[in-house]
């Protein structure tokens, strides 16, 4: 499968990063680490990984905004594209030597996402898609699980992090779930759940409370391999409000209505 040019210099961005991360990776315990609150960690790794990210895109596309988790928004002069990054998805794990993280590309035009990259350099597994062009996994094409029974389904999720409300919401949502699903995952990267997603390993997810950095490459891939994705409510704000949920069309559909009941008397 050819690459676009824009997916190329995004892809070219990720795996450069990639490799600074596995580097960090390998000497974890001599990071420099820093508290930004409660529970939330950022390390050399994560600003090293964004300046050569940020670098990268600012010399293939000038002019193009930027919303990154370490620098905030950046604005450019042209304000049809902006890209939307995470330059170390899961530092949680990655400062506790766990090889479950990534790094999370996306472009919006106008406001629409149309181009994601989600890379997890320690499994060398790279995620890629295009507005209406589909969803890749290392060149093979992606498709969401086929499963449509909950009690078949395996569902990732997020747990409310140190410091962050709606622990009583959660605890809620996972009762439901659990009551209806073959079992349940916590992965500790949003954009790598939502790549599982589209890649059919999971079947489904759901997490609240994140940013636009997170989800907007996950979120573009789940739709790109046929799959569904939204607030639990059902609105189409997820970056917006960081609550996504996401599987095929009858398991999102399922997860909706399961995450909207009272707590479950089972
Ligand atoms: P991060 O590793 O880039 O910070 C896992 O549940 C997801 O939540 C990850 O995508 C992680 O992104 C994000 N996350 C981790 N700590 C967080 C915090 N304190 N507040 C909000 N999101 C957090
Ligand atoms: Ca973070
Ligand atoms: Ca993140
Ligand atoms: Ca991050």
């Amino acid at each position: 499968m050819a690459r676009s040019a824009i997916i190329n210099v995004m892809v070219q961005a990720a795996m450069k990063a990639g490799r600074s991360l596995s580097r960090d990776f390998g000497e974890v315990q001599n990071l420099q680490v820093s508290l930004k609150g409660p529970g939330d960690y950022v390390s050399q790794a994560d600003r090293k990984a964004e300046d050569i990210i940020f670098a990268e895109l600012a010399k293939a596309r000038p002019g193009y905004g930027f919303l990154m988790e370490e620098r905030g928004a950046v604005s450019g002069d042209d304000d049809q594209h902006r890209w939307i990054v995470d330059p170390l998805d899961g530092t949680t794990n990655f400062l506790h030597g766990i090889p479950i993280f990534s790094i999370s590309i996306a472009l919006e035009r106008q406001g629409q996402l149309v181009a994601a990259v989600v890379y997890n350099p320690a499994m060398d597994e790279l995620y890629t898609a295009e507005r209406g062009g589909g969803a890749f996994m290392n060149d093979r094409r992606l498709r969401v699980a086929a499963r449509t029974k909950l009690s078949d389904a395996v569902i990732g999720c997020g747990v409310p992090h140190l410091g962050r409300g709606h622990h009583g919401n959660f605890l809620v949502e996972l009762r439901n779930v659990m009551g209806e699903v073959a079992g349940i995952r916590r992965m500790g990267s949003a954009a790598l759940d939502l790549a599982y997603v589209a890649a059919g390993r999971m079947d489904g997810y759901w997490e609240t409370n994140l940013s636009a950095w997170d989800i907007a490459a996950g979120v573009l891939l789940v739709r790109e391999a046929g799959g569904f994705a939204s607030e639990p409510n059902g609105g189409q704000d997820m970056l917006e409000s960081g609550n996504v949920v996401a599987g095929n069309e009858v398991i999102h559909r399922a997860l909706v209505k399961t995450l909207s009941k009272p707590v479950s008397s089972r």
